[in-house]
Parts: C-alpha cells; structure tokens; sequence
C-alpha cells in the first residue's frame, strides 16, 4: 500500500495516510497530500475530502529526522495552504494524536471531527521549535489567543473533548466509526455556500490583549522554563497572530522557526527526544523475549523512597503491599501516601474517587509472609550490605518462585545480592530517584545474572509507570551517582583552593542545573555520615557540624539560611574555609565562573567516558537521559555527553589535562580522532 492512498465514497474522497509508526509528515506524505488535494480539484465527480490516517495515530508532526537536512518540497507550509484553498470542504478525521505539524495540517482542514480518545497539540516548543507550519497563526484564530497561548508555549496536548470545547474540533465521533463519520460529515457540509477558512478568521483574535497580557502570562509560566529559548520566541509569534496580518504573521513566524531549527537548543532538544526513545531498546536481547506478567507489586520500606516508590504503581492501577517493621512508620508512610495523593486532586490531578481507587490497592503489612505472592518486590531499605542481603535470603525464601527481586540501592553491588538467592537470573536494581512518585528516571540495573526476560519485564513496567528507564552495569553508584563523584571531588579540591562555595553552586546553577554541589549538601544534611564521636576537625565539613552547621535542617550549613530557606552566604563559613586554605600553605585561588564550571563539568564527563568504555553504559545518550530526568541537568544542552560534543571532546581533552587529571584513554582517542560521544 503506498503512503498516501485515496478512494471514492460516492462523491467524497478520502485520503489515507499510512506511514508507521506514527504518520509523521515526511516528504512522500506531504507529496502524497498535495497530489491528493489537486487531483480532487480537478475531479468533478468529488463534491468533498476526508483526510485520516492508518495505523495508530493521526498525523504526529513533521519527520524530526528530516530537521538539518536539505529541505526537498513540497514544503508543509505549502502542502497546508493547499488544503486550505480548496474550494471543496475538507475535513480533518483525527484519532490517536494530532501533534505539531499534524495539528497544523488539520488546521488547514475546514473541518475537524475527533473520536474521544485523541489528543491534539503543537509540542514542538519540547523541541526547541515553535510551530512552523501556520500553527501560530491559526491557532490562535481558530481558538482565541488565551486557549492557544498555553497550547503553543507550554506543548502539552488537550483532549478532544477539550479541543471541542474551545472550538479546535467540531464534532466528537463513535470511536470505532471515524472513517464513516469523517464521510458523512464531509457530505453534510458538501453543498454548504463557504467553508470556514481558519487563516481568514479574525472574530475569535479578541481584542485587549495588549503588554500586559503577556508579561502577566511570562510571569506566571516562563519560571519553569528559564533558560529556554523557544517559549519566548513562541510568545512573539502569537502576538505576530494579532498585531499582523495572517500573510505577514506567518513570515514572522517562518523566520523565528528558522532561528531555533538551527540553533543549539533545539539540536540537542531533538537529541534529548531520540536519545529518550534510544534507552529503552536494550542490546543483545532476542526480540522473541516474553514480557513477565507484574499485577502485584511489594515494596519493602514505607518511608519517603518505598512510600514513593508505592505510589508508581498504585497510579497505573496496579496492587501493592508495602511493608514496614512496626506499625507507627508503617501508618505515617501510608498516611503520607494519602496526603501526596489528596494534595494531586487538590491540584486537579486526580478526583477524589481515583485517590480512593489508588488506595484501595495499597495492602500495609508488617508480615513479610505477605509478600509471598507478590510477582515483583522492591526493597528500599537501609543502604548497607549486610541488611541488604539478609532481605534478599528472606525475600527469597518467601516470595513465589519465577518474582523478580528488586533493589532501589543507589551505589551497592546488586550481583552480591543476587549471590545470596537461589534465583539471581530474577535479581536486578531498580533505582529511584527522590521523590520518586515524581522524578521520571529509573536506573535499571542488569546484574551479571539478570536474565533478559527480567530486564525486558523491568523496561516494559517503567513505561507503564511513566518513567524513563535506562539500563546501567554494575558500578559504585551506577551511571549517575557514579558521575556525581568526580564533580563533588572537584568541587572540594577548590574549596580548599580558596573558592567560594557560593561560587561554586552559582556557577552550576548559571549553567542550568537547579543546585549546585554545596547547596546539594546542606539540603541533604552535612553530617550524613559524620561521626560526632570521631569527628576531630580534620575537614571542612567536620569543623562545620562540630559548631552545628549541619545544612538547612539545623538553618546553617555552607549557608545561613532565612525562614523561608533562603541561603545568603555565611562569613562563618569563609573564615572556617580562609584557615582551612592557610593551613594548606595554598595561596588563595580565584577563577572566572566558566573555569569553575569546566573545572567541575569535565570530570563528569571523564567518568562518562569511563562508563562507556566499561559498558556500563549502552550509549552515550543514556548517559544524557539519565542526568536530564533524574538530576535537573539542563535539557536545552542536550546532557553532559551531547554537551561535550558541542565544546568539542578536545577541548575537554584540554581542559582535564590541565586541572591535573588522567583522561581516560576511550575519551583521548574520540578526540584525537575528531568524533563526538553522539554520532
Ligand atoms: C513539527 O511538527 C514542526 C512543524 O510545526 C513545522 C514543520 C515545518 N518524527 O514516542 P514513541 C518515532 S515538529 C520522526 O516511542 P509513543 C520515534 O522516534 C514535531 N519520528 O511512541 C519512535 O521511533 P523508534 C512535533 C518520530 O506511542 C517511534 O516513532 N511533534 C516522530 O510512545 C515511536 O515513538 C512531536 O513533537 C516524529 N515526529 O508516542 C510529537 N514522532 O521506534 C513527537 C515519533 O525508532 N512524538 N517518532 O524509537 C511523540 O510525542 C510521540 O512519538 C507520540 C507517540 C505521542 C506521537
């Protein structure tokens, strides 16, 4: 069957596209539509057109893969102009998603029906892009611009039953009767004397929407996407809708879309898309693997990490048994779960009765026997070998043959774990990130014993909890922890060079991450590990929860803190740092912000080297996914390796050898050779 196919239904044509997996509008689809749109023109017998796709989904935007190559017509732009001048109706049939330039496509339509289950939007800002084919501009005359702004900033898609109520679709259709609804209403509408023309509608624009509208819009929605530069250059395309004509509006908009296509951002925002999409495909598993079935779920711990771990599951409708040792944390942890679930409906997240569903699934126990039948059990108990292993015996004289035990640790050995069952082919790491009903990153990890099916079970639950999963070897703290160690060594090695802490956290926070190494610290507590018995001033760190700095918790720790936790650098702690540094007989250093940031970045990006090369890693883009989801790093570079890739590997190369450190050797060779991590 080609791409774009079309068929007679008495005197209404309509076009089908097939194009898997998700009818993205590459060339021969828009080539296949133009062809289409012209040949009904010229049909006399076809009174109107029905476009509609096959397979899962309408249209779901423009072919990413074609972005930064020579362009090869017909355009989209033009292929929606066409549609939208033909004198015959032609109506949008959308199921599954109309994104992006899908939306823009049915935009152009005169008509659009949807089945209930569509969602309609233009994501491409999540690409570092705006809508690029008209979307701009008739959205927003289509809709009204307070509908269409959110829409085109923010990219998150509505429902139909949402899209029908601002005026995006006409008519919600019976699921499983779109094509011959799509039919009748092109019929109904056939002999109609004009046709609504989306590009030519002024009456929905409003009026009053001046300065303040959109500043008041920019305060309220830009916060969470600073550093970002496409939502900006959405806004300024939006108000293009109303300030300009719609021929000028969308030159506007073509050239602002220009701009971020070739940009940085949005290249590595693509990146970010594929790379995401990269980590679930696991190397050197038969495609023929079974999926595990997991219908009941055990966690083991109630506190912060089970209890958030719990509510993964519990959301996608799955049993869980959580278990504690004695009923009082048992009872605060499914109390707190509760309260995280009320506090969503109190949001809109959730009504009241899915709270009620999500806890009706929670079994609390403090009877590990409980466990027995669950088909996958979690523990997410005290980070210490000994205790971990003496659940894994426990765990596994109880629970069913053919469960998959998990560990949530976040550095220890899960192939010593396994080592203490009879089943280590089941034993894998499952690796939560806090809080983790809300971070989106799951660290699988495949122990030297974990059978494919385990694994393939284990990628397969993390998409249908919503996470992005990605697959590490067994390493001291696998990919992300792991990484996270060379940059707070480089971050102590310049405290006792002289450099502010302060100026150390800014210069990460400057770049994007949402704290830095020492702000880290004093919300995580500074004495985590300090012994008030041994500790004898030795560290920097002694000295400071010897007078009770010990972080935000005691509202001192490399800062002071106000009582809205507010950090402001602290005196105290420059002096501690100054004596520290005198001892030290070091004179004392300073360094601009982007040294500091080389100086703590390309360490990590060593370590990333070093996973690779270890093959503790699979590719160097689920090294990215893994710092984008599960540590605030910045999304708009792309990630630690695709970041390195734009500096360029040799400039790293430089930048190492410099601070004092060995490069690793998978890393000297990329860059002597001039490759990049991401080909
Ligand atoms: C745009 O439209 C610009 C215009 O305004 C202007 C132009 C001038 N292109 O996500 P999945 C692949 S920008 C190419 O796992 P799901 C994807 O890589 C675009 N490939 O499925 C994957 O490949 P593989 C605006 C694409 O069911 C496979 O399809 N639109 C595209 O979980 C399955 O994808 C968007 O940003 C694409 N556009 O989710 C929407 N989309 O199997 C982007 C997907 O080899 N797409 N692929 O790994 C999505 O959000 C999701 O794919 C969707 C399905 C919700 C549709």
């Amino acid at each position: 069957m080609s791409i774009i196919s079309t068929r007679k239904d008495g005197d209404v044509l309509v076009v089908t596209s097939n194009n898997p997996p998700v009818n993205a509008l590459g060339q021969a689809v828009r080539k296949g539509l133009a062809d289409a749109i012209a040949a009904a023109a010229a049909d006399d017998a076809v009174k109107a057109i029905v476009i509609t796709c096959e397979g899962r989904t309408f249209f779901a935007g423009a072919d990413i893969t074609e972005f930064g190559k020579p362009p090869v017509g017909p355009s989209l732009p033009d292929v929606i102009n066409s549609i939208e001048a033909s004198t015959k109706p032609v109506v949008a049939a959308i199921h599954g998603t109309a994104l992006g330039g899908g939306l823009e496509v049915a935009l152009g339509c005169h008509y659009r029906i949807a089945v209930a289950s569509a969602k309609l939007g233009l994501p491409e800002v999540k690409l570092g892009l705006l809508p690029g084919a008209g979307g701009t501009q008739r959205l927003p005359r289509v809709v009204g611009v307070e509908a269409a702004l959110p829409m085109i900033v923010k990219g998150d898609p509505i429902s139909a039953a949402a899209a029908e109520r601002i005026g995006l679709v006409d008519k919600l259709v019976a699921e499983d009767q779109l094509a011959e609804s799509g039919v009748d209403f092109a019929r109904s509408v056939a002999s109609a004397a004009t046709h609504p023309v989306s590009s030519a509608r002024t009456d929905r624009l409003g009026s009053g929407l001046d300065d303040a509208f959109f500043d008041n819009f920019r305060k309220t929605e830009l916060r969470r996407l600073k550093g970002f530069e496409a939502p900006e250059a959405c806004i300024e395309a939006v108000r293009a809708a109303i300030d300009q004509p719609f021929a000028k509006g969308v030159k506007t908009e073509r050239a602002l879309f220009g701009k971020l296509v070739a940009g940085t951002q949005s290249r590595a925002l693509r990146h970010v898309f594929f790379a995401e999409r990269a980590a679930g495909k696991i190397d050197g598993i038969p495609a023929d693997t079974p999926v595990l079935p997991v219908a009941r779920v055990g966690i083991l711990g109630a506190g912060t990490m089970g209890g958030g771990i719990a509510m993964n599951f519990l959301t996608a409708g799955m049993e869980v048994t959580i278990l504690e040792r004695e009923q009082v944390p048992l009872d605060r942890g499914v109390s707190i779960i509760r309260k995280n679930y009320e506090r969503s409906a109190s949001r809109g997240k959730f009504t009241a009765e899915q709270v009620e569903q999500c806890m009706g699934r929670l079994t609390p126990t403090l009877d590990m026997n409980d466990l027995a039948d669950c088909d996958l059990v979690i523990e997410a108990v005290f980070e210490n070998m000994d205790v971990k292993k003496e659940v894994f015996a426990k765990l596994d004289a109880i629970v069913k043959p053919g469960a998959i035990l998990a560990s949530n640790t976040s550095y220890l050995n899960v192939d010593e774990m396994a080592a203490v069952t009879t089943r280590p082919e089941f034993v894998l790491g499952l690796h939560f990130f806090s809080p983790a009903n809300v971070m989106r990153l799951l660290e699988v990890v495949r122990a030297g014993k974990t059978s494919p099916a385990v694994l393939k079970t284990a990628m397969a639950l993390a998409k249908k909890v919503a996470k992005v999963a990605v697959v590490s070897g067994v390493c001291h703290g696998f990919i992300g922890n792991r990484m996270l160690s060379p940059r707070q060594q480089a971050a102590n090695a310049m405290l006792m060079q002289g450099i502010k802490p302060w100026d150390i956290d800014d210069a990460l926070t400057g770049f994007g991450l949402p704290m830095g190494p020492f702000q880290m610290a004093d919300l995580a507590g500074l004495d985590l590990g300090w012994n008030k018995e041994t500790s004898n001033g030795e560290t920097i760190r002694d000295v400071l929860c010897e007078r009770d700095r010990r972080g935000q918790k005691t509202g001192r720790g490399f800062y002071d803190y106000d009582e809205n936790r507010r950090r402001s650098p602290s005196q105290e702690v420059e002096a501690v740092i100054a004596a520290f540094v005198a001892k030290s007989g070091q004179a004392p250093q300073s360094l601009s912000a982007e040294d500091i940031r080389n100086r703590l970045l390309f360490p990590m990006i060593n370590e990333g080297a070093r996973i690779l090369d270890e093959g503790m890693a699979q590719r160097a883009s689920d090294i990215d996914t893994v710092w984008i989801n599960g540590y605030g790093w910045p999304a708009y570079t792309g990630g630690p390796m695709f970041w390195a890739d734009t500096i360029g590997l040799d400039v790293v190369v430089g930048g190492l050898k410099a601070f004092g450190h060995d490069v690793s050797p998978y890393l000297a060779d990329k860059a002597a050779k001039g490759e990049r991590f991401n080909s």
